[in-house]
């Protein structure tokens, strides 16, 4: 194919999927985005792109698969000749991942393998990004964190990432693949699943100041988390796929701030005392828990010239504003 601009994401119709697709077709991508059969068709971070007949089979492209399906995967590689692959997909709750290990394996470890496998194979060089975490740190040796901490998981899902960040390391190693880990840090939008605690807060807010709800029950308030822009982090992740060198780069604000102050902004933005309406219930609670994870992100401010935007009040402010608003719908 002579257009060099073609993508494939897995997981495109997550958070980081919708971000990423949008900033690639402005780019002039074709972008080709897996899909998996659900019994809804509706795809609510992509379903303005699918509507639109100037982009939807002319620039973006659908394709039905799963990641424990390697023939079907394979097939979409022959069909899509992709030059850059996102693998953004999987399940990505730290907390389910105690409920549900089995598959979260799979999907955050053994699919990376299978994926690495196809783009070894490929006639054409595949450039492949891969969707780490700080949740590899676990139980962190130090702080901030760099490419260079040592992997200390303490959940399946950050076992399972893990392993896949060292295979991605080993294929670029033994096979000379241009792989990247972009050890991300938490990152948050309005297009963040409402089972984390950042939209389930910014929805609790807007919800209670609206006379919808009458109380959040929470977790841990005490943990403390790198909160940034997801659009800021598909950014990171563009511009690792167009460098000269394939590396891994930590992609953090630097900054670190408790779930409670998180709550306490939330709730200032509809100005409304937060402690009468938060409840604490540990089952919430995780088997363990990091309780402090912040990640210094000078190597890709250094060598990518990536910063993050805006500052954590601004996130929580855009986060709250988006509720409100889809509330007058
Ligand atoms: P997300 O919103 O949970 O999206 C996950 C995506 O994976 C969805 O498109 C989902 O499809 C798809 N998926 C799940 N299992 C699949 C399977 N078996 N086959 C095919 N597709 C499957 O996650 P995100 O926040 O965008 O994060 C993207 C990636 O970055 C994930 O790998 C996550 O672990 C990682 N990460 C996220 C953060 C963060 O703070 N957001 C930080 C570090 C790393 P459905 O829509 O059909 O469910
Ligand atoms: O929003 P969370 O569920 O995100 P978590 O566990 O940090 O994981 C996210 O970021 C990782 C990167 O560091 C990604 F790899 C991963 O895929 C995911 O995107 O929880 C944040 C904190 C935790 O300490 C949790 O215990 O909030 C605490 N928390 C307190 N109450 C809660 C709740 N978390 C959730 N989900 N729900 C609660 O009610």
């Amino acid at each position: 194919m002579s257009n060099e601009k073609v993508a494939l994401i897995t997981g495109i119709t997550g958070q980081d999927g919708s971000y990423l697709t949008e900033l690639l077709l402005e780019k002039g991508y074709t972008v080709n985005g897996i899909v998996r059969r659900t019994s809804n068709l509706l795809r609510s971070r992509i379903e303005h792109l699918r509507r639109d007949p100037k982009i939807y089979d002319k620039t973006l492209f659908l394709h039905y698969g799963d990641l424990s399906d390697t023939t079907t995967l394979r097939r979409i590689f022959r069909e899509a000749q992709p030059r850059e692959l996102y693998h953004l997909a999987g399940q990505s709750h730290v907390g389910l991942s105690f409920e549900i290990p089995e598959s979260t394996c799979d999907e955050a470890g053994m699919a990376t393998l299978r994926l690495l496998e196809i783009v070894r194979d490929q006639g054409q060089p595949v450039r492949f990004y891969h969707a780490s975490t700080s949740e590899i740190f676990g139980s962190v040796v130090e702080s901030p964190q760099t490419e260079g901490t040592p992997m200390r998981p303490t959940s399946p899902y950050g076992c399972a990432k893990a392993f896949a960040t060292q295979l991605c390391r080993v294929y670029r190693q033994s096979y000379g693949l241009f792989v990247c880990n972009g050890i991300l840090y938490n990152h948050e939008s309005p297009r963040r699943g409402e089972n984390f605690v950042t939209r389930k807060i910014a929805r609790a807010a807007a919800r209670i100041s609206r006379g919808l709800d009458s109380e959040l029950v929470l977790g841990n308030l005490d943990s403390k988390r790198d909160w940034g822009r997801a659009q800021d982090y598909v950014q990171a992740m563009w511009l690792m796929l167009q460098h000269d060198q394939p590396d891994d780069y930590v992609v953090a604000t630097g900054d670190t701030h408790s779930v409670r102050e998180f709550v306490e902004a939330a709730f200032a933005v509809v100005d409304l005392p937060w402690e009468k309406y938060v409840k604490r219930d540990a089952a919430f609670d995780r088997p363990m828990e990091l309780t402090r994870l912040v990640g210094c992100a000078d190597k890709i401010r250094k060598t990518l010239k990536w910063k993050p935007s805006g500052t954590f009040q601004d996130l929580v402010r855009e986060m709250v504003e988006a509720e409100l608003e889809t509330l007058k719908n």
